[in-house]
């Protein structure tokens, strides 16, 4: 899953794109690169980000989704906005990718299950001006994963198809940077849950943490490295900022697994 922030202030490429033109063309990049599907997003979550008005929101995502939907690409709306995410799908997307797992708009599963549309429910705790002091856990992979069984089961009890809906632990979302690595370690108690897991860890600041503060763009490696790593263990999806390197590993990890699987025992 490609990134694409039409935003002018999310951590990593804020402001890059925020002409249509500039984000419709950076699309049309991560798909050549191998993206599978491109993650639209009009607001920032960033820590310590304000919210974005809707008719704004709107504005910086329309017409990106309506140029990569009408070449044919998949593509989905990243909001916790049901009026958003229903103008998206009416627009060519066919995944709402919510941070707030339908916490944020009171409305949004039920439009969602309306929309007929896929769902990625993500762990959330609080909006992104107050996350960073939501970060008591008993047990981080325990908790995550009870939480987001919470998100499931509200999802499904408002009629979002169970073959639609898609869980992501929130890296970075309410969580310190040994929470993220104990969470990540811990992920088969995410894909317990059932449902496929989508991880979205890239360029985030705990890897910055680990690499004596590096800023975002210096941090691609080591995303890739945990693309490897995520990959290996079934992933459904990556969220990335940059696609060829980690198609690259997702393929390399591919191969691998097939020629485990066919390879004679002598
Ligand atoms: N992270 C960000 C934004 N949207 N969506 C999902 N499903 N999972 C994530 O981890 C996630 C997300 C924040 O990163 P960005 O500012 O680079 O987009």
């Amino acid at each position: 899953m490609g990134i694409l922030n039409v935003t002018p202030d999310s951590f990593s490429d804020g402001g890059d794109f925020l002409a249509a033109e500039a984000a419709i063309a950076h699309g049309r990049r991560l798909l050549a690169d191998g993206a599978d599907l491109v993650d639209v997003g009009g607001e920032s979550t960033r820590p310590g980000a304000e919210r974005v008005p809707v008719e704004e929101e709107l504005r910086r995502v329309l017409p990106v989704i309506r140029a990569l939907a009408g070449d044919g690409a998949m593509v989905s709306i990243d909001t916790m906005r049901a009026e958003v995410a229903a103008t998206a799908v009416g627009a060519g997307a066919t995944i709402v990718n919510d941070v707030s797992g339908g916490l944020a708009d009171p409305a949004m599963l039920d439009t969602v299950a309306a929309l007929g549309a896929c769902y990625v429910a993500m762990h959330w705790r609080g909006q992104s001006d107050v996350m960073h002091r939501l970060t008591d856990y008993h047990d981080v992979v325990a908790d995550v994963a009870a939480e987001l069984a919470g998100r499931r089961d509200a999802a499904l009890a408002a009629g979002i198809d169970p073959g639609r809906l898609i869980l992501d632990p929130g890296i970075g979302f309410a969580k310190t940077a040994d929470q993220n690595w104990t969470l990540l370690a811990g992920l088969d108690g995410i894909a317990a849950l059932g449902q496929p897991v989508l991880v979205g860890v890239s360029r985030k600041r705990f890897l910055g943490t680990l690499l004596d503060d590096r800023p975002p763009r210096q941090r691609d490696d080591a995303s890739v490295a945990l693309t490897t790593l995520l990959a290996q263990r079934g992933v459904w999806a990556v969220r990335t900022h940059t696609v060829r390197a980690h198609a690259d590993a997702v393929a390399v990890v591919t191969r691998l697994r097939r020629g485990e699987a066919s390879a004679p025992v002598e």
